[in-house]
């Protein structure tokens, strides 16, 4: 009845940005992702008595409220899926540098997810997994597998098919490399889940976005399959620019970019023009991340750093989310 799982975050190449269904957590258009290493979450779940109530420890801290709510949502589906009615006890810590501006909740819900089922006696399934793990958040679908996963939008209203898939290992492009340039610290005003919705119910662009996003996806593949890192970073930054008009095109406008990020994304072009292969992406937040090759990473920093980087968390392909022996309680 007790379970220790972990699991990487990840980051989209071609990204998630909006819901079509609010309460299954169903996008609107596909998206893909690298799974990202050395970093991590681990959680151990333990089902312990009937009737008792779900106690839930996130990196030192009683969860309440709408975090608390979040996990309990992902433990009552592995009740529903087990049939078992008891209470259970959650841990989780992630090995996250404060400093990298990365958002653990993908790790997190994927570490959930494989942890909780296996502590309530399931046999290991990916798809239900990554289901599962969507309904804590909608990119730790994209985490319960390592390399290159694809994010399949599904068409049931019932999100059943609306689930990640490896479409490459880790071990397909090892020397491909991530780079957090962290330029800010400052917490975000407008969470993701917020900042879409805003964006689906009020951006002209939307629609535009969604069609894009969906084309971009088999390009993605087929670049990551010749491991074309030029095709690769074009189609990254052009991604992320769609993704943060969308919302910089909504009413009232919502804006991720900060002055450092603008700045960095800059240097991040001279360096190209003067022969170092980079490129970003950039999430709903102030910090790109550089695309880039092992034989480059400290080139790449560099740029980072003289760009106004605080801080860099270099990162490498990841691989599945996994059970571990130990527990962390
Ligand atoms: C992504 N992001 O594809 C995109 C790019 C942020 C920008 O997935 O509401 O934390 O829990 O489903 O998964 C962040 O959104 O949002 C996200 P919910 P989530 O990685």
């Amino acid at each position: 009845m007790k379970a220790t799982a972990q699991a990487h975050p990840n980051i989209a190449l071609v990204k998630y940005w909006g819901k079509r269904d609010e309460a299954l957590i169903l996008p609107h258009q596909s998206s893909l992702s690298l799974t990202l290493a050395p970093l991590a979450v681990r959680t151990t779940v333990e089902f312990g008595a009937p009737g008792e109530p779900d106690r839930v420890e996130i990196n030192g801290r009683q969860a309440k409220g709408s975090d608390l709510d979040r996990v309990v949502r992902v433990l009552d589906a592995v009740r529903t899926e087990s049939g078992l009615e008891r209470g259970a006890q959650m841990v989780s810590r992630g090995d996250f540098p404060e400093a990298a501006g990365l958002a653990s909740s993908a790790a997190a819900f994927a570490a959930l997810a494989v942890a909780a089922r296996a502590a309530a006696g399931l046999a290991p399934d990916t798809r239900v997994a990554s289901i599962l793990a969507r309904l804590g958040s909608g990119s730790a679908c994209r985490s319960i597998q390592g390399g290159v996963c694809v994010w399949e939008r599904g068409t049931r209203a019932d999100g059943q098919d609306s689930f990640a898939r490896q479409a490459f290992s880790a071990t397909h492009w090892p020397e491909l490399r991530m780079l957090v340039a962290v330029v800010s610290r400052e917490e975000k005003e407008v969470k993701s889940r917020d900042g879409m919705r805003h964006t689906v119910e009020t951006s002209p662009y939307y629609a535009a976005w969604v069609k894009d996003a969906e084309a971009e996806i088999p390009r993605a593949l087929d670049f990551i399959a010749h491991k074309d890192i030029e095709a690769l970073g074009a189609l990254a930054e052009r991604n992320a620019w769609r993704m943060h008009c969308t919302s910089l095109a909504a009413d009232p406008p919502l804006s991720y970019l900060q002055p450092g990020t603008l700045a960095l994304i800059n240097r991040v072009r001279r360096a190209r023009e003067e022969g170092v292969p980079v490129w970003f992406t950039l999430d709903a937040g102030p910090n790109p991340v550089l695309l880039t090759l092992s034989a480059h990473e400290d080139a790449v920093e560099r740029v980072a750093r003289e760009a106004g980087a605080a801080s860099t968390v270099r990162c490498y392909p990841g691989g599945d989310a996994v059970l571990l022996r130990e527990h962390l309680f």
